[in-house]
């Protein structure tokens, strides 16, 4: 597909804005596409050991290929990273996670891609955003590195800030909540105001609970099921459910747990449900079942009365 092509499938109209109940709570992001429904950001490994895809898009080829797949299949946003973060994980060398990412966010903004870099690290958001990348994903909400919330300041991008309490190395010890709901959502709320003292415009934050970073499964769905008092704090909210063990032990049977790749349809259930409890993107490895999953939430939640623009 042409560069040209692909920003057509990247940035083309979408139906307007401000559809459903829970609408509200989907504010748009300067930087990131509208499209009027909940937003699907695809993502792309390029680790050797990422719990779902770890190893399959290690070489730049396979990864570009892969993105500009999702892309075709009409992934909003396209999420390289080049450090796994599954829980235990160790780090990877600054240089190395340069290595794998460069490339690969290149060739996929070269071509129109919408590319967030998933780091926590800003020297490498900063090369990444130098290379074409629209925006920063990072899974330490900025605590990991001092420079990153300055960076993302200079640098006007969207900045999704997810929560988690330190690095994946022991991040389950750290699972321990009275309320996991209103503990995720004060301590997402002072990242939020850490953000905006570094003088991040506060429409480029995006928020995520950061499903599985220092969660067991039991606190991963009470952030769910209260998802509204995530929106609640205005900012648009990411959701990253897909493929996670927290699925695989829904789908249990008989003492055997699905692979992560056969996890794709609880996934779409996920993304449809937070949707339509108000997500502002949701992050995950099968485009084409989540979109058909967002695209279902969008009509169901449209107004009364009111047809949206695919009907
Ligand atoms: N999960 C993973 C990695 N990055 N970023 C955000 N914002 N939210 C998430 O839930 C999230 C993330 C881990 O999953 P992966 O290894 O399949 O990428």
């Amino acid at each position: 597909m042409t560069a040209v092509a692909l920003a057509g499938v990247m940035t083309g109209p979408g139906p307007a804005a401000g559809h459903g109940p829970a609408a509200g709570a989907r504010t748009e992001v300067p930087g990131f596409p509208r499209r009027g429904r909940c937003l699907v950001m695809g993502v792309v490994n390029v680790t050797p050991d990422s719990f779902s895809d770890g190893g399959a898009y290690l070489a730049a080829a396979s990864a570009i290929g892969h993105g500009l797949a999702m892309a075709r299949d009409g992934a909003d946003i396209i999420d390289v990273g080049g450090e796994s973060t599954r829980p235990g994980a160790g780090r990877v060398q600054e240089a190395e996670e340069l290595r794998r990412i460069l490339p690969v966010v290149r060739d996929l903004a070269a071509a129109g891609a919408t590319v967030t870099v998933d780091t926590t690290r800003a020297a490498v958001a900063e090369a990444a955003l130098a290379a074409g990348a629209a925006g920063i994903n990072d899974v330490s909400g900025g605590l990991a590195d001092p420079a990153m919330a300055p960076l993302a300041a200079a640098a006007r991008v969207p900045y999704i800030a997810m929560h988690s309490r330190g690095p994946s190395a022991g991040m389950q010890r750290r699972a321990a909540y009275d309320d996991v709901v209103t503990e995720v959502a004060a301590e997402l709320r002072a990242r939020l105001e850490a953000l905006l003292q570094a003088g991040i415009d506060r429409r480029r934050v995006v928020l995520d609970p950061g499903l599985g970073f220092a969660k067991l499964p039991a606190h991963n769905w009470q952030l769910l099921r209260r998802l509204g008092e995530l929106t609640a704090l205005g900012q648009p909210v990411l959701i990253g459910a897909s493929r996670k063990a927290f699925l695989g032990a829904v789908l249990r049977r008989a003492d055997e747990t699905p692979p992560p790749q056969a996890r794709d349809a609880a996934t779409a259930a996920v993304s449809a449900l937070a949707a339509a409890a108000g997500a502002w993107c949701v992050r995950v490895h099968d485009v084409p079942t989540t979109l058909d999953a967002v695209r279902v939430a969008a009509e169901w939640t449209a107004p009364p009365g009111e047809d949206s623009a695919h009907s």
